[in-house]
């Protein structure tokens, strides 16, 4: 069910969850800013996603709302884990979806990093 990426932050959606320890997830990293656990439904043969520790539900409320420290830790993890991944070469994708029209599910801001593999011009 689409969210409404204006919404006020729900403590109990599923990445506040796992961020607490609540739910388990496959971590791949984890620092003061961000948190990145593999997707439970990959798309592509890596795809991993990237969480800020704030509560922020969507990307247009991480821009508005973030300190600049955490909106640089949340970019630096994205790369860390990219790099770590070994995805640089050959490349990667970013993918953030925001609100109804962009198809997020999940009202905790989150950056999808695909790779592993050749991928289409879009992801659907
Ligand atoms: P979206 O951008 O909100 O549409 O993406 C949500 C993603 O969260 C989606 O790719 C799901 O497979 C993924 N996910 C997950 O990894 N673990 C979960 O428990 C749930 C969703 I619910």
């Amino acid at each position: 069910m689409p969210i409404d990426p204006t919404a006020p932050y729900d403590d109990d959606n599923i990445f506040a969850k796992i961020l607490r320890g609540e739910i388990p997830c496959t971590k791949v990293y984890e620092d003061d800013w961000a948190f990145a656990f593999e997707d439970i439904a990959p798309q592509a043969e890596i795809h991993t996603l990237v969480i800020p520790k704030g509560k922020y539900v969507s990307w247009d409320d991480f821009a508005q709302k973030a300190s600049d420290e955490e909106i640089a830790g949340l970019v630096r993890a994205v790369g860390t884990v990219a790099r770590a991944k070994g995805l640089v070469e050959p490349g990667y994708r970013l993918l953030a979806n925001v609100g109804e029209n962009g198809g997020q599910e999940v009202p905790h801001f989150h950056v999808h990093i695909f790779g592993g593999q050749k991928l289409g011009r879009m992801i659907a």
